[in-house]
């Protein structure tokens, strides 16, 4: 059996984040670690999204070529994905000159068979800026949710998909102008035509994931509607038509097509150009993509429709495990608002492995998940140190104390035996789970095969029994071992280089099958050097993990609310929504500057008879020594909020401009106590 294993391609336009590695990576990467242990033939692929709007944007504001985005991007990307151990046979790019001729030829044939037409239609275009304003460069009001900040293609809040022209309030993102509405022809693909094949591929998927099945039922019940594939822009692959000017198609249109694009550069780096073919024109190769939920209509609909419109028989989609979301610390994970955490940092600051563990544990296979800092630390000390690093280590410890290391082959009793029988059945759950992307479960079955054998070596008392029954212990300890040789075939999906390593140590051999977790998975140890396998996360290490996020949310929040323009600002209260703020002056009586942080000062103020102790992010402009005395402008009644063990109760009040903090003080003095309104 051949397998295509591909990752949604990221985007070249920001970095990655836990919440990305946990949907479409590391699943991906574990799976075809699993395969490759099965002995199948399997290519991994990705690379980098390099078109669409938001890589022009960020180019123009930084006045740079999108091409110089894209490199550098590309580059920090990759070095995040190897930072986290996920191995991919290609990671190309959709710039890529063979990639923009695969994709017109994808157009062509489709626009040949009439499954691709033009037509006249509406787009904003902005006079100031004589262009049209697709996709990302209009901003507006959702016509559907009427949340702000809705871009001309999709709503980010509701996730819907909408005709550009029925944004409501549109501004041009270049230079904030209202747009007017013209004429332009783009091409649209009629999906319509392939309903019927499309309905009879997906009824053959009745193993597919439900979310994703279900999603596809909703949307044929609804009826499939044309979609315009092309767009007015420079950046991005050139419709393949003489009377296309300035005309490009659109980014998910194209994206897809790297899959095959990256896998014919992997096939001409390996110096086999045609090997490609062998997996991606047999129709019999298992394709399987991993994404996030936000990109099934594309993956489960437009693409198959895409590849059955082609010339050439591609094999079309196998499945695809679509993941749902990783949320952190109980909020959504949010690039504009900082509130990440960016794989590239991490990875500097721990072990990439315990960032897989973590992920795989906490999977958000069925359900969104979340990433907490302090149950990171919990599972990798409790589970990664305490359970399976225990084992390892005083079964270690013991031979070489008694044993120089050496323990042999010998016959088992009874209940040695049952155990690694038992064990053999939890191996064979583990293999039907990593076949059915079940890595979650996975996680918490090895920990319970370490956890048995933890167990076992506490009721054998080898420390006691060693007095007088030598060959007993011995037995206890090959029985542990062949536990630590079944896991480190089992886990090495998700821990690949523990897993070496334990086994190096072990001096169990370095080529292996998942078939050899099995019965007697070690038959004598001599151990080599033996050193603990996990190490421990220290309390302040997470808590300055924990201190970090909410700074680095707080300054972005701070800039982000500099210099509204009014216009933009937020929706209309009542006067009652205002009169529930407490605002008042208050007299600053002491401040000192929270030891290592860059802008936290911790305050007493007076507030007519009552002391109040807060937190305050104004370092930076503001001296401790210039505060004393001060009357300040204060929200009494925010609720309190612990920061750096401190409980911070109120809000001074200060402008914000270019990242300069101006503290509000009374014009002509005042009382502290007084009310502000
Ligand atoms: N570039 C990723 C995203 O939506 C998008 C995937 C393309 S896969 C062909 O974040
Ligand atoms: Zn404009």
């Amino acid at each position: 059996m051949k397998y295509i294993v591909t990752s949604a391609l990221p985007y070249a336009n920001g970095m990655l984040h836990v919440g990305h590695v946990a949907g479409a990576y590391l699943p991906a990467d574990i799976f075809v670690r699993f395969l490759r242990l099965k002995g199948e033939d399997v290519v991994y692929i990705c690379g980098t999204d390099e078109h669409g709007t938001p890589i022009s944007i960020s180019a123009d504001k930084e006045g740079i070529s999108p091409n110089d985005v894209v490199d550098r991007y590309h580059a920090s990307i990759k070095e995040a994905f190897d930072g986290v151990g996920i191995e991919f046979d290609s990671f190309s790019g959709t710039a890529r000159p063979p990639h923009h001729k695969l994709a017109q030829e994808f157009f062509l044939s489709l626009y040949e068979k009439k499954h691709i037409q033009s037509k006249s239609t509406q787009q904003f275009y902005c006079e100031h800026d004589k262009r049209y304003l697709p996709d990302r460069y209009v901003e507006g009001i959702c016509p559907r949710c009427g949340a702000t900040n809705a871009s001309g293609d999709q709503c980010d809040k509701c996730g819907q998909i909408y005709d550009t022209i029925t944004l409501v309030t549109p501004k041009c993102k270049i230079c904030g102008n209202e747009p007017i509405i013209r004429d332009t022809v783009h091409w649209f693909l009629h999906l319509d035509s392939f309903r019927e094949k499309i309905r009879d591929w997906l009824s053959t998927k009745e193993y597919w994931k439900e979310n994703v099945r279900n999603f596809m039922l909703g949307l044929l019940e609804q009826g499939l509607i044309e979609r315009s594939i092309t767009r007015d822009l420079s950046w991005g692959v050139p419709v393949p038509l003489p009377d296309a000017e300035g005309k490009v198609l659109y980014v998910w249109f194209d994206a897809p097509i790297g899959y095959i694009s990256s896998t014919i550069e992997w096939a001409a780096e390996r110096g086999t150009p045609d090997l490609w073919k062998d997996y991606w024109l047999d129709p019999s190769t298992r394709l399987i993509h991993f994404i996030g939920k936000d990109n099934i209509i594309f993956h489960a609909l437009i693409w198959p429709a895409m590849l059955m419109g082609q010339d050439q028989r591609y094999c079309l989609p196998y499945d695809i495990p679509a993941n749902e979301f990783m949320n952190l610390e109980g909020q959504k994970i949010s690039t504009s608002r900082n509130w990440a955490i960016w794989v590239d940092e991490f990875v500097k600051e721990f072990d990439g492995e315990y960032l897989r563990y973590y992920l795989a544990v906490n999977a958000p296979e069925k359900q969104d998940s979340d990433f907490s800092l302090n149950d990171f630390q919990l599972k990798i000390n409790g589970d990664l140190n305490n359970t399976l690093g225990n084992l390892a280590n005083r079964v270690f410890a013991f031979t070489h104390k008694n044993f120089q290391g050496n323990i042999v082959h010998c016959a088992l009793d009874e209940a040695s035996q049952q155990l690694l029988t038992d064990i053999d059945k939890l191996i064979e759950e583990i293999e039907n789970g990593y076949a059915d992307y079940q890595v979650k479960k996975n996680t918490r079955l090895i920990m319970d095969i370490a956890r048995l054998g933890n167990k076992y070596f506490d009721e054998r008392k080898p420390w006691m029994v060693i007095k007088e029954d030598k060959e007993a212990v011995n037995e206890t300890l090959f029985v542990c071992y062949n536990i630590l040789a079944k896991i480190s075939v089992c886990l090495t999906p998700i821990l690949p280089k523990h897993c070496r390593v334990l086994r190096q140590m072990m001096n169990l051999p370095e080529s292996f099958s998942f078939g050899d977790a099995y019965g007697i998975a070690a038959n004598c140890t001599v151990l080599n050097e033996t050193r603990p396998l996990f190490s421990k996360l220290e309390d302040a290490t997470i808590e300055a993990q924990i201190l970090k996020l909410k700074q680095s949310q707080a300054v972005s929040n701070e800039q982000q609310s500099d210099n509204l323009p009014p216009e933009a600002s937020k929706a209309t209260i009542t006067y009652d929504d205002f009169a529930k703020l407490d605002i008042r002056l208050a007299k600053v009586i002491s401040a000192e500057r929270i030891p290592k942080t860059e802008n936290l000062l911790k305050l007493q103020v007076e507030i007519g008879d009552l002391k109040r102790e807060l937190v305050a992010g104004i370092a930076q402009n503001y001296s401790p020594e210039e505060l004393l005395g001060k009357t300040i402008v204060m929200l009494v009644n925010l609720e309190p909020k612990t920061i750096r063990g401190i409980t911070s109760q109120g809000m001074i009040l200060a402008s914000h401009s270019d990242g300069k903090i101006n503290l509000i003080v009374p014009d002509k003095g005042g009382v502290s106590g007084s009310t502000v309104k």
